[in-house]
């Protein structure tokens, strides 16, 4: 089994423990952070998502293999993240009211971070009203970006993008939205400025919002 397939068999069998030193001898093996992140884990989190469809794990399982997850991305964190932090200014993210998901919105503040923006993140479960009193409270906020992961959210995700076209955010920052079930026929039915499907073109996008 190559080093990948054994992070991709720690993350999906959620072996917590094991995760931060296999993806330290990966790393120190040479391997690719960018593979480790994607043929590794996010790889054995599809897996994941596909066996709990189909009835095979249920909700603890999933969150075992997410806390498995986490836990390798903060040792990848320095190898993936290289921008100077600020520079195009603030910006802003969240997960959505009712949704707990909050892997691929960390996943998309990363690469975000890297291309050079300060982060400021508000967590998951996120009310539009906090989205808003963020934004009034960092006039140097370029961009938010808003995650919604559940298709029952998507409404949510509406709302928030509401509110802050209601309350003039607009005039202050771009917009951008994302998550599994978005389209970018939602999101321009819903007003925002950007999406973008991954967490590597969420950085391009951010930036392309600012230039
Ligand atoms: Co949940 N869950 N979950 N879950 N979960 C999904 C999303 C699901 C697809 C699983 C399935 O059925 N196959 C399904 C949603 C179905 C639907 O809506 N149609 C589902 C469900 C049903 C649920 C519950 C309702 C289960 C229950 O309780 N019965 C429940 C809801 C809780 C809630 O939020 N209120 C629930 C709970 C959970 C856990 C808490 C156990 C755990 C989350 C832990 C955590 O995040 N801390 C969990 C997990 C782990 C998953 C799966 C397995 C993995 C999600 C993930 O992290 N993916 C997921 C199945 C799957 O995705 N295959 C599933 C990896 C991540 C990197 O991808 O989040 O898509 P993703 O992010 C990508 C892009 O979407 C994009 O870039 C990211 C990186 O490339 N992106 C953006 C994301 N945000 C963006 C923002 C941007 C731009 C791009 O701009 C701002």
């Amino acid at each position: 089994m190559s080093k990948i397939q054994e992070i991709a068999a720690t993350v999906e069998s959620g072996k917590v423990k094991l995760i931060e030193a296999l993806v330290q001898e990966a790393l120190d093996a040479g391997v690719d952070p960018n593979e480790i992140l994607n043929d590794g884990m996010l790889y054995a989190m599809s897996i994941v998502g596909q066996k709990f469809q189909a009835n095979e794990i249920f909700v603890p399982e999933m969150l075992v293999s997410a806390k498995t997850m986490k836990k390798g991305v903060e040792i990848l964190r320095p190898h993936l993240s290289g921008g100077s932090v600020g520079k195009h200014g603030k910006y802003i993210i969240g997960t959505v009211a009712g949704d707990l998901h909050d892997i691929g919105k960390n996943l998309v503040a990363l690469m975000i971070e890297s291309a050079g923006f300060e982060i400021i993140d508000l967590g998951v479960d996120v009310p539009a009203e906090k989205f808003v009193e963020a934004i009034k409270a960092n006039p140097d906020c370029r961009v938010v970006g808003a995650s919604a992961l559940l298709t029952t959210t998507m409404d949510s995700l509406k709302d928030t993008v509401q509110l802050m076209i209601d309350s003039g955010c607009k005039d202050q920052v771009k917009i951008m939205v994302g998550g599994a079930p978005i389209t970018q026929e939602f999101a321009d039915q819903i007003g925002a400025d950007g999406f973008t499907p991954d967490a590597g073109s969420a950085a391009v996008k951010a930036l392309e919002l600012v230039s």
